[in-house]
């Protein structure tokens, strides 16, 4: 199986010879594993501070769950959560994504200082949301969802999971590329968990050289997600660590650039381990 990725060259000004660590700051009280910790925007700009020193490349900031179940945030209360962090950290030099499904919050978030936007509907959602990343230059991250977050899980259906959300994938770039945001300012992403059963989502973990011959930046959101409790028995989220890295370098052996995570510093000694052994390997 080949281990390198064909040539991407970057993405938010980050070259991507190496894998790139975005870590994710959940302004939120609900969130699936880290709900309230950083729901404060000072806590919030605390977490973000302490990632790029454990060396994350990217910042998320989001503002409403989207975990299972999880029910829809009122735009005011989104935006009041999540401006004063991409505000404060972009300001200190960060590179800051805003995680929201809303036109209206990722403008926000550009005007203050956020460079990418990422969606977990691949700019379906809010059919101004495309408009906006064009007109500001934003980069975006497009993922892929099937349903909503209420009711995603209840029965999710594939024929083939791995291609299906592909080939959506390749839909939405042309929808980008079609409205003036070139496939240089994209990255992908299949969205682990969400509208996916385990099978399905082992389908796609397993099959991501799938992905290659799409051209954009891979990225992977697979940290302590519930399918690695599904196939351990573990149930604290936060005890998923061991199984992030597990499946985290799976998908950087099959091109994964991108690695949405939590937990950064272990992330961060699980790759360069591997880029080590990888340089001998070369
Ligand atoms: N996962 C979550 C949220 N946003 N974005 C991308 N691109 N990829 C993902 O896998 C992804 C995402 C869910 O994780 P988290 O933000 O920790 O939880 P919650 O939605 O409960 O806040």
């Amino acid at each position: 199986m080949p281990s390198q990725t064909p040539a991407i060259g970057s993405f938010a000004g980050l070259t991507l010879e190496r894998t790139r660590i975005v870590g994710i700051i959940n302004a939120t009280p609900d969130s699936f594993s880290d709900g309230g910790e950083a729901f404060r925007a000072e806590d919030a700009i605390t977490r973000g501070r302490c990632m790029l020193e454990e060396g994350a490349d990217i910042l998320d900031v989001g503002g409403e769950s989207t975990r299972p179940g999880a029910v829809p945030v009122p735009v005011e209360e989104e935006m009041a959560r999540v401006l004063p962090v991409v505000e404060a950290l972009a300001a200190e030099g960060a590179i800051v994504s805003v995680d929201s499904r809303r036109a209206d919050v990722m403008k926000a978030a550009l005007a203050v200082g956020a460079r990418v936007t990422n969606d977990v509907t691949a700019l379906t959602h809010d059919p101004d949301s495309i408009v906006v990343a064009a007109d500001n230059g934003a980069h975006v991250i497009l993922m892929h969802m099937q349903g909503e977050p209420g009711t995603m899980q209840d029965n999710p259906r594939y024929e083939d999971a791995a291609q299906e959300v592909h080939d959506f994938l390749v839909e939405q770039i042309m929808a980008c590329e079609a409205a003036n945001i070139p496939r240089v300012r994209i990255a992908v992403d299949p969205g682990i968990g969400f509208g996916k059963n385990l099978d399905h989502n082992l389908d796609i973990l397993a099959r991501l050289d799938l992905y290659r011959d799409i051209g954009c930046a891979l990225m992977l959101g697979v940290s302590r997600k519930s399918f690695i409790g599904k196939i351990t028995g573990e149930k604290d989220p936060k005890s998923c660590v061991p199984g992030s890295l597990a499946s985290a370098l799976a998908a950087v052996r099959q091109g994964a650039r991108l690695l949405r995570v939590h937990d950064v510093a272990e992330t961060r000694q699980a790759l360069n381990v591997w880029e080590a052994i990888e340089k001998v390997r070369a």
